[in-house]
């Protein structure tokens, strides 16, 4: 079955020109109501009535985290505060979060372009789906949960750990649909097996997993472990959440809702755009969305745009699964991790020196941030329970700014390595 049959089995030149009006009439609104662009274009010499159409894409200046950042928190809203309805978060690069605001319309688009996505997951009204990803500021839960909704299916709205109590009500309820990290997927796989549970007796069919990178070797694992079939979904906070695109049953690239979120490939050292199939960074262009509508949003992820039509019928362009990202953002547990906000926290705190080291390691299912951190000369002492405080204050402090515990490990100062040229800040031992 496919949701929206028009649009997502559409000729190109029919979304093309789909793509051209909403693009014009997205750079319009923009230029007009948020100060921060106009600036921004008429810095290259371009007014709204510029831009003709999709052809002229290339000539709009891009928008990255750090812009969102500046215009904390909502400095980039096309539409007064009194048209949102909703706000969601996630990690800035340093201090303030990304904050994202949704209109009424903005979720309605977004419950569409997920309901879409369950359905080329293979999901149907008579599913019951269990969503095991966060719900709050981050986009997982809820996001999954309107666009299930939406579709007629019905929802568990279990949000994330408390594991036991994910399988007795996969058991009891019988969850055909899992939504989660795949990483989580495994952890659930690991926990059924202690608790003797058989798959056999579970109703599961089908995982949406997203929200971190993961391998054809972990999709196979997951779905030999759960006996499901999985699914790759993407988004990310600042263009909608998940939905952005998703895999159809035959698994092969995610279409993206590109009649919303305009993609393009380009060379993250040059800026230039590439050749259609060639690897480079991901940037979105939202052509629809009313509360912060994004320009060229430099996404750092890296992958491919197919353009083939899919065995399924869809025409939407399809992504290959990421393959990395261009810039240093680590995915611990789901969320989002820079170096630089831990160097900031470690910036505020005199006792100890900005020299550090990042350990990322799986444990089981689990990943385990640790962090090595030099304590200042003068505050390094032989009292245990002065370092011992000192060490529980900085997890503290982590733990509140990255959202995720992190085992603290003090040093002696100049122990950790120096180098002339880039410092490595990150071991990451995980075999994705
Ligand atoms: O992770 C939204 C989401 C929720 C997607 C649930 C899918 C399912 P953020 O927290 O803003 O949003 O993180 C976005 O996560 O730029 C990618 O680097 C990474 N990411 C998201 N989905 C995938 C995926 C949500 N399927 C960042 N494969 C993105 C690889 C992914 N990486």
């Amino acid at each position: 079955m496919i949701w929206n049959e028009k649009i997502e089995c559409a000729s190109r030149e029919e979304m093309e020109v789909i793509q051209s009006e909403r693009l014009c009439d997205t750079v319009k609104r923009i230029y007009h109501n948020v100060p921060a662009y106009r600036k921004k274009m008429q810095e290259v010499g371009l007014t709204a009535y510029d831009i003709h159409g999709i052809s002229d894409l290339h000539k709009l200046p891009f928008t990255i985290k750090t812009d969102l950042r500046d215009n904390y928190p909502f400095g980039l809203f096309t539409v007064p505060m009194s048209e949102i309805v909703r706000l969601h978060a996630s990690s800035g690069t340093t201090g303030k979060p990304i904050v994202v605001g949704y209109t009424r319309k903005d979720i309605q688009m977004w419950a569409e372009v997920v309901s879409r996505s369950l359905t080329m997951a293979g999901v149907h009204r008579d599913d019951i789906v269990q969503i095991a990803y966060g719900y709050g500021l981050f986009t997982g839960g809820l996001g999954l949960h309107y666009g299930t909704e939406n579709m007629g299916a019905s929802v568990i709205p279990i949000s994330g750990g408390n594991t036991h109590k994910q399988i007795q009500l996969m058991e009891d309820f019988g969850s055909s649909v899992l939504c989660c990290t795949p990483s989580y997927a495994l952890n659930i796989a690991e926990v059924m097996k202690e608790m003797k549970v058989d798959i056999k007796n579970l109703k599961l069919r089908v995982g949406i997993f997203g929200a971190e990178p993961w391998s054809e070797a972990m999709r196979k694992d997951i779905e030999a472990k759960l006996g499901i079939k999985a699914i790759d979904i993407y988004g990310l906070s600042e263009i909608v959440g998940p939905g952005v695109s998703c895999e159809c049953e035959h698994q092969c690239g995610m279409h993206v809702n590109e009649d919303h979120f305009l993609p393009e490939i380009i060379n993250p050292e040059t800026l230039e755009p590439m050749a259609p199939g060639e690897v480079g960074e991901l940037v979105f262009t939202t052509i629809t969305k009313e509360g912060i509508p994004l320009i060229r949003y430099r996404t750092r992820d890296l992958t491919r745009l197919i353009y083939d039509k899919c065995v399924c019928g869809r025409t939407l362009v399809r992504m290959e699964k990421c393959k990395g990202r261009s810039d240093d953002m680590l995915i611990i547990r789901g969320v989002n991790v820079f170096p630089s906000q831990v160097e900031s926290v470690l910036l505020s705190m005199s006792e100890v020196e900005p020299h550090y080291l990042i350990i990322v390691d799986r444990e089981g299912t689990l990943d385990k941030m640790s962090l090595m951190v030099e304590v200042q000369e003068q505050f390094f002492s032989d009292e245990i329970k002065k370092l011992e405080d000192l060490r529980v204050k900085i997890a503290r402090k982590l733990d509140s700014v990255l959202g995720i515990s992190v085992n603290v490990k003090l040093v002696e100062p100049k122990t950790i390595e120096r180098t002339a040229g880039k410092a490595k800040r990150v071991i990451d031992n995980r075999k994705i």
